[in-house]
């Protein structure tokens, strides 16, 4: 069945999301996740210019043909925009297909390996009674695995805590991505924070136990003695996982970590193809990788993620804050259920504005999430929704410490 027509959507109900919806000359759509934090403009562009007039008239059902075109074709390869605009038409292709064989897509990928995926939330605090309000309100929201970020005594903003408390009954609302005409601008000191985390996890451990499955999100800032020092004083508080240590460009800085700490590492979020990962799946210098389906080349691009980190033991962690929209959780979430490597999917739950606009069939029930049984992604888009969230421009933070060096944010 050729493709008949593909636009791209751009919306900001609260957030801003870039969105391919691909339609057949028999009338199915399908929709792709194209969202890059603070440089959507760019994906839809490529998307939008470059892309949807190569996709009329090509074979809706040549998913892999497709996405070796635009790999291959497009010359300039990887990178996070080339292949979140790939990603976004190799999900559509997947939505596709799956609806035309009237099944939910994990089915088509192969069928269930578990029940659900295990799930993990974003508690933060500003301090430790803050901190441990957010862990408990996540329990009581039916997580079983928890993130755990707290802000740093003298530093007045901290990735991932949120300005306001998320206790009982609130929903973590931590944005980044701030709507001003230019980056905000943080102040950073690692010192200040490496004697500060071990206090937190001694905290949250003696309220919670030593059961609890805790992460820890180190985003990118430490140097490769720093993280093996983060990551060797927190092994007694026996970590899931620390993720992004060091800049994960530099792969072979986890060797000096790896030797250090046995506290497991978490690496890749930011990584948009399997070929980044081929020193630290090769030497075994991680335990979980960070791709997310919108970010890595599809459902196609993060399977080949996943399958050569099963060859070297090592299990998925997909990467999914809100600005992984419905549309990339959902094929996260169908891949999540296929894939046997699986290891745990971070979920941030959208915005209701968000909810407004994607319909989703996925659920997150008793600490898990499951697809739903929906044919393809299960995952609809509402025009007339979409259209009253207008795009903001929107920039992440830029990090420095406090002699002005630009820093890692
Ligand atoms: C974070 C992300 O969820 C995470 O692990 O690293 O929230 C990251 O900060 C955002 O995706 C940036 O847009
Ligand atoms: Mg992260």
């Amino acid at each position: 069945m050729k493709i008949h027509a593909a636009d791209v959507v751009v919306t900001s109900p609260g957030r801003n999301f870039v969105t391919l919806r691909i339609t057949t000359e028999d009338g199915l759509t399908g929709l792709g996740d194209a969202t890059l934090n603070g440089r959507e403009l760019a994906v839809a562009s490529y998307l939008g210019d470059h892309i949807v007039p190569l996709l009329t008239g090509r074979d809706a059902d040549a998913i892999e043909d497709t996405w070796q075109y635009l790999y291959r074709g497009g010359y300039w390869r990887r990178g996070p925009v080339t292949m979140a605009a790939i990603a976004a038409v190799d999900v559509a292709l997947w939505d596709i297909k799956a609806q035309r064989a009237g099944m939910p897509l994990y089915q088509l990928l192969g069928g269930a390996c578990r029940t659900g995926a295990l799930a993990y939330g974003h508690a933060s605090g500003r301090d430790i009674p803050e901190l441990l309000d957010s862990v408990r309100a996540h329990l009581e929201a039916g997580y079983r695995a928890i993130r755990v970020q707290s802000g740093v005594p003298g530093l007045d903003s901290v990735y991932g805590v949120a300005a306001s408390a998320n206790g009982a009954g609130e929903r973590y609302d931590y944005e980044p991505a701030r709507r001003t005409a230019r980056p905000t601008e943080e102040q950073w000191d690692t010192a200040a924070y490496l004697r500060h985390i071990p206090t937190v996890f001694e905290a949250v451990r003696a309220e919670f136990g030593p059961g609890l499955p805790l992460l820890h999100d180190g985003h990118h800032r430490m140097t490769p003695l720093q993280a093996a020092r983060l990551g060797k004083s927190l092994e007694p508080y026996d970590l899931f996982w620390l993720e992004d240590v060091t800049p994960a460009e530099d792969q072979a800085a986890l060797r000096l970590v790896r030797q250090h700490t046995t506290t497991p590492l978490a690496i890749g979020e930011v990584f948009n193809s399997v070929h980044d990962y081929t020193t630290l799946l090769g030497e075994r210098l991680i335990d979980y990788v960070r791709s997310s389906v919108t970010h890595a080349g599809g459902v196609t691009g993060m399977r080949r993620v996943l399958d050569l980190a099963a060859v070297y033991g090592v299990r998925s962690g997909m990467h999914g804050p809100t600005d992984i929209s419905p549309v990339g959780m959902a094929a996260a979430l169908h891949l999540d259920l296929a894939v046997h490597n699986f290891g745990i999917q971070e979920y941030m739950r959208h915005s209701p504005h968000t909810l407004e606009v994607f319909r989703t069939s996925y659920r997150f029930t008793d600490g898990l999430l499951h697809p739903g049984e929906e044919p393809g992604l299960g995952v609809t888009l509402d025009d007339e929704a979409a259209a009253r969230f207008p795009y903001a421009p929107a920039y992440l933070p830029v990090n420095r410490l406090a002699d002005g060096t630009v820093h890692d944010w």
